[in-house]
């Protein structure tokens, strides 16, 4: 490491290239407020760049909060594969979100592939966000991948470098428990199987009052699968974590397929503005979801590249994309060979008639109703999209 500014001498932290600036107790922070002035331009941008950041955070604690505090506190949950790497890039970006933590699970590609395609996503981004490591199969069945879609490695198999990092050694799902419990509020982002979320609820069924959204990328609400004509990957992998987790109580909202698809699909021409960027980025969005683009279009005939996750990203960070909506009692179907993994939505609410209480009745015990969304404004999806690849 290079000489330390001696004004910072008490804080090495802030000259190595951290994203976002670290967070700092009170103390230290009344410390560092008290040295901001004249700080010697010889000892580089970071240190100027955190010098700046937080003067301005003096200058604005007296009317409102500091910076950090106004952001919207995250924890993604992600079987890291090339959607997920984007929704990921959004996230870690953003200047309104900061993600406390990134938890991986089984799915698209094995668990430890999707660490270290979570790793090798923050690493671009220039974020030291922890990532925890969950669980290596669901609940009760075999792990099926979906290799043939995303490529064996989960990012269309360009050979792109390990990552420096490693996974922390905490679990994923002690990580969940104890960010949700550290931070309540925290909104939660779901873009894989919910094998995880669904062990953090049974262990520990009060977090689910604690979290303020929980949005899910997942399902087919009244619509055709992608695994199935009845079920949406991510459900379909897990359909018993998913039963657990629409029971538990959390704030729900289901982005399912459908959203991603049709308008929502970046066409070629869309794809071509993003490359026009010029930005690592914006060339690793594209180029890690080339085999996607391949497999979608002999999946449902469509020219383009379907992005679900970033889509559910889209809508956690800012709702107003949703054109519309409606909240309906879920379940998730377990048991038939047929249908298993089928989002099942109450888009009547048959349940709220007195007469129907008996039929389903097990599900009301408990539950409460998720926010299923319809349709979004897809030219807005792709600003928020675009905004976060310049
Ligand atoms: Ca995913």
């Amino acid at each position: 490491m290079a000489k330390l500014c001696p004004i910072f001498q008490a804080f090495p932290i802030l000259h190595q290239p951290t994203h976002p600036l670290p967070k700092l107790s009170n103390k230290r922070r009344v410390m560092l407020l008290d040295r901001l002035d004249g700080v010697p331009e010889q000892f580089g941008y970071i240190v100027r760049a955190a010098a700046t950041c937080y003067r301005s955070a003096r200058v604005l604690k007296a009317v409102e909060p500091d910076e950090e505090a106004k952001k919207h506190p995250f924890l993604i949950d992600t079987d890291t594969a090339s959607d997920d790497a984007v929704a990921l890039i959004m996230a870690l970006r953003s200047p309104q979100v900061q993600v406390l933590a990134v938890t991986t699970v089984a799915g698209n590609v094995d668990v430890h592939q999707a660490s270290r395609n979570a790793l090798y996503t923050a690493e671009l981004c220039a974020s030291n966000v922890p990532v925890f490591t969950g669980a290596e199969k669901p609940l009760k069945r075999a792990h099926v991948s979906a290799d043939w879609f995303h490529g064996r490695d989960g990012l269309g198999d360009h050979g792109y470098a390990p990552p420096r990092r490693v996974p922390e050694k905490q679990s994923a799902v002690d990580a969940i428990i104890e960010t949700i419990e550290g931070n309540p509020g925290l909104l939660v982002v779901t873009l894989g199987p919910l094998t995880n979320v669904a062990q953090a609820v049974q262990r520990k069924p009060g977090i689910a009052a604690k979290v303020s959204r929980c949005v899910v990328m997942g399902g087919a609400p009244c619509c055709e699968g992608n695994v199935t004509p009845a079920a949406e990957y991510n459900i379909w992998c897990d359909p018993e974590a998913a039963r657990i987790v629409v029971r538990s109580g959390l704030p729900i909202e289901l982005v399912g397929w459908h959203l991603c698809r049709g308008e929502a699909l970046l066409n070629p021409s869309d794809i071509q503005q993003i490359l026009s960027f010029g930005t690592p980025v914006a060339k690793f969005a594209i180029e890690c979801n080339s085999r996607a683009q391949q497999a979608i279009l002999k999946q449902t005939g469509e020219h383009g590249i379907s992005l679900p996750d970033p889509v559910a990203m889209a809508v956690a960070m800012d709702p107003s994309i949703i054109t519309s909506q409606s909240a309906h009692f879920v379940d998730v179907e377990t048991e038939s060979e047929l249908t298993r993994g089928m989002t099942v939505v109450d888009r009547l609410n048959v349940t709220d008639d007195e007469r129907n209480r008996d039929v389903w009745a097990s599900r009301l015990i408990g539950g409460r109703k998720a926010k299923i969304f319809w349709t979004i404004d897809s030219v807005r999806w792709k600003q928020a999209l675009y905004a976060s690849l310049k």
